[in-house]
């Protein structure tokens, strides 16, 4: 599937889902600014798939939005024409019952998961408009189609993106932009060292006993979704690994 002359913006590019899909959009010929907030690994994958492609990367916290304004508006001109936005940035903070919960954490949730995605949306939306043409990829989880115990705050912020991106639909109805959500199940990525403050040992357990999504399944969904003739928009997609039926029902040995 060839993503050749377009040029492709990935948030959290640094880790699981993102990082998957640099590699095989790397692959496709599609040009790609790649964005994190850890500039080492942001510098390894660029060395990595320079061979391939134009790389170009961005080091900022999506929950600055002047530095998402200022970087965006300043990348260079031969990446400055966005075809495809990956709005993929984002993490569980903690899993605890609503009582419980840290305000902290609710803060990181929201403040990343919903308007970190605003901000991105809101600095890339302009080159989209005046080519009347685009592509953005929302990432949501099944987390945004059902609340699960203890998920609340982080289960909402998938909510919101659910939301946002069907507002993105209506309100770019016309436009020639396409719209769409990609909504994972269990992935085995950092998401759950992040989720549980860097404790291993129980973030592994969360893969245990059972063959979850890799980064890899879903980076070729994402792949699918933007190789599509120009008149399809994939516009809400649910994926799953075999074994896990909703957010609480996972098959384990
Ligand atoms: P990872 O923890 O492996 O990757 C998260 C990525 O988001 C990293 O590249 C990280 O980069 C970036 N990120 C996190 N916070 C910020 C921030 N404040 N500013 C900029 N970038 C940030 O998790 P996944 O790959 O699993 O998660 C990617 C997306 O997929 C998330 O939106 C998540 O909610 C969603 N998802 C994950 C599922 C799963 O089971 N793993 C299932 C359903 C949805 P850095 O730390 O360098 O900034
Ligand atoms: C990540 C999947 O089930 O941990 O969005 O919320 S889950």
């Amino acid at each position: 599937m060839n993503l050749k002359n377009k040029t492709a913006l990935i948030t959290g590019a640094t880790s699981g889902i993102g990082r998957a899909t640099a590699y095989l959009f790397a692959e496709s010929g599609a040009r790609l600014i790649l964005c994190g907030r850890r500039k080492e690994r942001l510098q390894t994958i660029a060395k990595d798939l320079s061979s391939k492609t134009e790389v170009h990367t961005l080091q900022f916290d999506v929950r600055d939005k002047e530095a998402v304004f200022k970087q965006l508006e300043n990348v260079p001109k031969e990446f400055a024409n966005i075809d495809i936005l990956i709005n993929n940035a984002g993490n569980a903070h903690g899993l605890d019952a609503i009582q419980n919960g840290s305000t902290d954490d609710w803060d990181a949730m929201l403040d990343i998961n919903v308007k970190g995605l605003l901000y991105v949306s809101k600095a890339v939306l302009p080159v989209m408009l005046k080519n009347q043409a685009g592509h953005i990829i929302n990432i949501g989880s099944t987390a945004g189609k059902e609340v699960y115990p203890n998920g609340n705050v982080y289960c909402a912020s998938k909510h919101a993106v659910d939301a946002i991106n069907q507002g993105m639909r209506l309100d770019l109805n016309g436009k020639g932009i396409r719209v769409g959500a990609i909504n994972p199940g269990l992935v085995e990525t950092e998401f759950s060292e992040v989720r549980f403050k860097g404790d291993v040992d129980r973030a592994e357990k969360v893969y245990q006993n059972f063959t979850p999504l890799r980064p890899e399944d879903i980076a070729d969904i994402i792949l699918f979704a933007v190789t599509r003739p120009p008149h399809v928009n994939i516009a809400d997609l649910t994926v799953m690994c075999l074994d896990q039926a909703s957010s609480t029902l996972v098959n384990k040995e």
